[in-house]
Formats: C-alpha cells, structure tokens, sequence
C-alpha cells in the first residue's frame, strides 16, 4: 500500500475516532511498533531510498501531527461537555445566610469581661497546655492531692523541662500566677478562658469556661474581696438588691477560704469559690507574704449564662443545636 494511502486512512481514523482511548487504538495501529508505517521499508538504489526514507519522515510527520489535533479536540470537547453539565444558573436568587449570633457562654465572658474592667481589673489570657507547676505546685496542691490525677486532670503526650508531662490547664489559676510573676503590685486582673476536667454529666463538661480574679495590694481585705464581689454578681445579674452570702470552704490555694452564693426565687444558689490567696502562693508569685495580701475568686462561665437565661442542661452549650443557638440572635 502507498504511503498517502496509509496516511489518509490514519487521518480518517484518527477523525473518526469517538474518544480518547479509540484515538490511542488507532495511533497504536499506525505509529505503533508493527504498526503500518513502521513496516514500511525503503528500497532500491541507495537515490531511491533517500526520496522514500524522506516521503516516509513527511508521511509520519503528518499522522503525528493530525494525531495530536485530535487529542486536543478530544480534550476540548469533553471539557466542554463537563463545563455544561456543571453549569450553575447565576440567575437563580441566593438561598440567604441568617445573621448568626455570639454564643451565649462567649456573651458572658464578654460581659464579665466588660464589668471587670470597669472596675480596674486587666484581661489575661494565656495558655491551655499547662506544666504541672504552673497548674498545681505553685497553686499549693500537694504532691499526692487527687486534683493531680489522671481520672481529674487531662494530660498530653508532651513533657516539660523536668519531664513531667504536660497538662490541659484545670483552672484557669496558672494564668493568674504567670501575670503575677510578670507584674507589680497592685495586681487586679481576670483571666477568663477554656479549662478541661475528666467530668462529663448534665453539670459538667470536659471542656468549661471559667474566669478568676486576682487582686494583690498592700492593705486589702476580705471587705474589699465581698464588696467588688457583691457588685460584679449584681450588675452582671441586673439586680441592685441581689443578695450575696460567704460561707466558709477550703481551696489549697487560698486560706482562709468561701463559697460565695447568692439568692435567686428564694432559693440559695452557689455562684463562686473565693478566699485570701494563701501565703504559699504569695511566695511562689515572687511577693512577699508578710507584706502583700492577695484575695481571688473563680466562677464558671457555663454556670454564670444558665443562671442568667434559665438554662437547666449544661449539654445544650455544646450539641450545636440551632434551636437553642437561635433564641440568642
Ligand atoms: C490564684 C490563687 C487563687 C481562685 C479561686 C475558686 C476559689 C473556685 C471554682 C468555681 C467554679 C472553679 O469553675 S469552677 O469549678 N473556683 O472555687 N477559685 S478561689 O483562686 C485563686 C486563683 C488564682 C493564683
């Protein structure tokens, strides 16, 4: 068979050819070793063979090239195809995003946040991985106390310089001790944030909020402590005449030490912990005892914003549940 012969059924072939792997078939039957161009074979005298060899590179140059005009019509259309199938009609009027809103909890840290620094006390936030000093030791924790255990405190899979592991912070306190050691007195800070226990029921919940709030200066007292206490519960609760009480409790890290409750539809509710920073931590702040006074208190955020809106499961803060998220636009 002629060279245009060969080279006109390849390029028929090749157009004829539907998609990409018939157009691959048919190149195999043309270009391909034992395919029919390479079976050709010049002869004659060696004049002969220089005109053929030359019509044969012409002719395999033309199967080459009518080749590769047809793996790129064959690209082209498939992407067209694709291109109409996915086509978006951008006349079609847009579903609408709502507004979204602040997570309740995340309103109360906000709100807390706002009344405190009314009241002359900075913002610290900090760390949630925490070394076992800053979480316990320097908090007057006992080397044994249960607090340290893995069925209370969250640990990862990191160490510190000393090689005890790292924990999920269970208060947000080493915050507290980290400004204090960076600061002078008179220190009024809060530290708000996300702390983690091993606890999960309809009142706790593995992660939690919490702010505590530190107040270190040379002659403060627990009068001072009850009445910037008392204020803060009333204005975030919008109530002058809530009533607040102090009943004597024990924290390792503050002696003497009080559970503060406070009055709501004639039933005693408790809000907070408190008490004077004991003297062990004044030290490990880098103070002296003997000279300064140091008072604290810690509430849960969670247990602020359910008292507040009358929440009774702590789980509806995390399910994600737009029914419940709705009604705080
Ligand atoms: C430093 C020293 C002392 C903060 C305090 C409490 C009592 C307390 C709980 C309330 C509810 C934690 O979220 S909760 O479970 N907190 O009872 N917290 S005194 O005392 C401190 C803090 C920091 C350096």
């Amino acid at each position: 068979m002629s060279l245009d012969a060969i080279v006109a059924r390849a390029l028929a072939q090749f157009a004829a050819a539907p998609d990409a792997a018939a157009l691959e078939n048919a190149k195999a039957r043309y270009l391909g070793k034992g395919g029919e161009l390479a079976a050709f074979r010049p002869s004659g005298t060696a004049e002969e063979r220089r005109v053929a060899g030359a019509a044969f590179n012409a002719a395999k140059q033309r199967v080459e090239a009518a080749l590769e005009a047809r793996r790129a019509a064959l690209a082209d259309a498939k992407l067209n195809a694709r291109l109409g199938e996915e086509a978006l009609d951008v006349t079609l009027p847009a579903r609408g995003h709502g507004r979204g809103g602040v997570h309740p909890v995340i309103r109360t840290w906000q709100r807390v946040e706002a009344i405190w620094q009314t009241l002359g006390f900075d913002v610290a936030e900090g760390p949630e991985i925490e070394t076992d000093w800053y979480s316990f030791t320097a908090l007057n924790n006992p080397e044994n106390h249960p607090a340290r255990s893995m069925q209370d405190t969250f640990y990862v899979d990191l160490k510190d310089e000393q090689g005890i592991a790292l924990n999920l912070r269970p208060h947000t306190s080493p915050m507290q001790v980290r400004y204090a050691r960076m600061h002078s007195p008179p220190i009024k800070v809060i530290a708000p944030g996300r702390t983690y226990r091993v606890d999960s029921d309809a009142t706790h919940s593995p992660m939690f909020h919490q702010v505590e709030c530190l107040w270190i200066d040379e002659d403060i007292s627990f009068a001072d402590l009850k009445g910037v206490y008392t204020d803060f519960l009333r204005r975030f609760f919008e109530n002058d005449e809530l009533e607040v009480r102090f009943r004597p409790s024990y924290f390792p890290f503050t002696e003497p030490s009080a559970e503060i409750d406070m009055k709501l539809k004639g039933r005693w509710l408790e809000i907070s912990g408190s008490g004077q920073v004991h003297p062990t931590v004044v030290r490990n702040f880098g103070l002296d005892p003997e000279r300064y006074i140091g008072f604290a208190f810690g509430s849960g955020l969670e247990r602020l914003t359910m008292l507040r809106y009358g929440i009774e499961d702590l789980r509806l803060f995390f399910d994600g549940d737009l029914r419940f998220l709705a009604q705080f636009p």
